[in-house]
């Protein structure tokens, strides 16, 4: 952790986080001891990580029955006098099923993707705002009580940041049960914020309450500076009585001003250097090079879901096997998929498609010693790393992507002076763009031509574009995300 992050702290001898998920899972095992798993990935490496420097406490939902027995205490990664101090917050199932699997995953990240079918979807009805009256609302409120409660016990400044689009109306209920106590509070949003015209399909009832909750927020984190500017522009269009400014990228409303601005997140660079290096990773770069061999690799690493647009990228493939059959046996397009969602229908469906498109790419190209796609349904974080270190193209074409992390770990650890083609709607693109070879995700031709492009390049300019993509990562990963964040909390009174 960066050290300088001790002058950003210093003004709150408190930090609370909250998120849907929390950074650890329980377990109980045979002798009835909890043991914990912790969370994956450079976030909750991060956000932990602030335990060194503050008290911080994390609240979020109970995923797993242990999680829900335990409740709340400190939990101790390597560190004995570790700080960390997680509280669960146990929804009531129905409520949970329509905050998570009615509002938050169907509706909002739908939405904020832009994967509505207008002329079938969204269809709100009653049971919609079932969800969103018993389930969203109350949740949220549930989320504000947990975190007021903690907050009261203190009597010291303390910094409530909010981690997604799960907790859009927590801090307008956190504001009127905090009345009188010195709070900050931040909310980030992760996933990508599309303009009023999009926001414009959401019931207006529905739509105020968001922005009305957020609007609470003394600070409104986005990836990029679009994703900023088109919130500003959501509210200017939806919210009554909200006085935006562009050009300081304030908000006042009620009385209260939000200051928005961009935090691209990141990756913990030395923490996925070291995974590289690890036996586990080495094995499988041994077991990979095996079904390789000396062929060219086109990677795709993504969760199964349909804003990466995974079925593109399988027909551009398709269109550049067919145009260059110069590359049939020559190339293999491995393609790591992570299950997610599967209890939602779309997702199943979309794996159908995925499973038959890639059957007949494999039925019509492929032989006896050439699988043309090889697809793995599964989750294996050092596998996917060790893949990372040995593309020579790796495809990130999402159709929208609040910042694709993929993205920026390929870059950093790939060890064959890979291209990167990289989707101008994925947020990595306001930093990657110039190291990237940067494609419409909707246009399939123009991928086919890219990959082929990305096949071809000549190894200087492969090198000098890969070091270019790793500077840009380095100079500023997950530490990077936190200290700015830090950095505009401690200069809100004077921005
Ligand atoms: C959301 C937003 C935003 C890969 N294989 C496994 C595995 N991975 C890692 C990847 C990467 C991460 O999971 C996925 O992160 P992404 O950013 O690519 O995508 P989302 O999951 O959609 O994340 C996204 C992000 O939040 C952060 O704000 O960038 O836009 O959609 O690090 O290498 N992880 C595990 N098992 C695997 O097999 N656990």
């Amino acid at each position: 952790m960066n050290s300088k992050l001790h002058g950003e702290i210093n003004k709150f001898s408190e930090i609370l986080i909250a998120s849907n998920r929390g950074p650890v899972t329980l377990e109980k095992d045979e002798n009835g001891d909890y043991t914990f798993k912790r969370g994956s990935g450079g976030l909750v490496t991060a956000l932990t990580g602030l335990a060194n420097y503050t008290n911080l406490t994390w609240v979020a939902c109970a995923l797993s029955p242990a999680d829900f027995e335990w409740k709340q205490g400190y939990v101790c990664f390597d560190d004995p006098d570790c700080n960390l101090y997680v509280r669960f917050i146990n929804p009531d199932p129905d409520a949970y099923e329509g905050y998570y699997n009615q509002i938050s995953n169907p509706l909002l990240w739908f939405l904020q993707h832009s994967m509505w079918d207008v002329p079938r979807s969204p269809v709100i009805n009653q049971e919609t705002w079932k969800a969103w009256e018993m389930g969203y609302q109350v949740v949220n409120r549930q989320f504000a009580i947990e975190i007021a409660d903690q907050v009261r016990k203190i009597k010291k400044p303390v910094l409530i940041m909010l981690q997604d689009y799960h907790l859009y109306l927590a801090a307008r209920s956190l504001k009127r049960y905090l009345r009188g106590q010195d709070v900050t509070i931040s909310l980030f949003v992760h996933i990508p914020w599309p303009g009023p015209e999009y926001w414009g399909i959401l019931p207006t009832r529905m739509r105020q309450e968001i922005l009305d909750g957020m609007c609470a927020a003394d600070l409104l984190g986005f990836q990029t500076s679009e994703d900023g500017l088109n919130f500003i522009r959501t509210c200017e269009n939806y919210l009554p009585k909200a006085n935006v400014k562009y050009r300081n990228r304030h908000i006042r409303y009620r009385s209260h001003v939000t200051k928005v601005h961009d935090f691209p997140i990141s990756i913990d660079v030395n923490a996925l250097k070291t995974l590289s290096e690890s036996p586990d990773v080495e094995n499988f770069r041994t077991e990979i090079a095996n079904q390789i061999k000396e062929r060219k690799m086109i990677l795709r690493v993504d969760r199964l879901e349909p804003s990466k647009n995974i079925l593109r990228g399988f027909q551009a493939y398709d269109a550049l096997l067919e145009t260059h059959p110069e590359y049939q046996k020559n190339v293999v397009f491995m393609a790591y998929l992570i299950p997610s969602r599967v209890g939602v229908e779309e997702y199943q469906h979309y794996l159908d498609e995925i499973m038959v498109t890639v059957g007949r790419i494999n039925a019509h190209y492929g032989s006896s010693e050439w699988e043309p796609v090889r697809l793995l349904v599964g989750e294996n974080y050092p596998r996917a790393v060790a893949a990372m270190q040995m593309y020579d193209v790796l495809l990130v074409n999402s159709i929208a992507d609040g910042m694709n992390l993929v993205a920026k770990e390929g870059p950093i650890v790939n060890q064959k002076d890979g291209v990167l083609i990289l989707s101008e709607r994925a947020g990595a693109i306001q930093q990657l763009a110039s190291g990237s070879l940067v494609i419409s995700p909707c246009d399939v031709y123009e991928t086919q031509l890219a990959l082929h492009q990305a096949l071809t390049k000549n190894t200087e300019l492969r090198k000098e574009k890969l070091s270019l993509l790793r500077k840009l990562v380095e100079e500023e990963d997950i530490h990077y995300w936190l200290k700015t964040q830090l950095e505009v909390v401690n200069n809100l009174a004077n921005s």
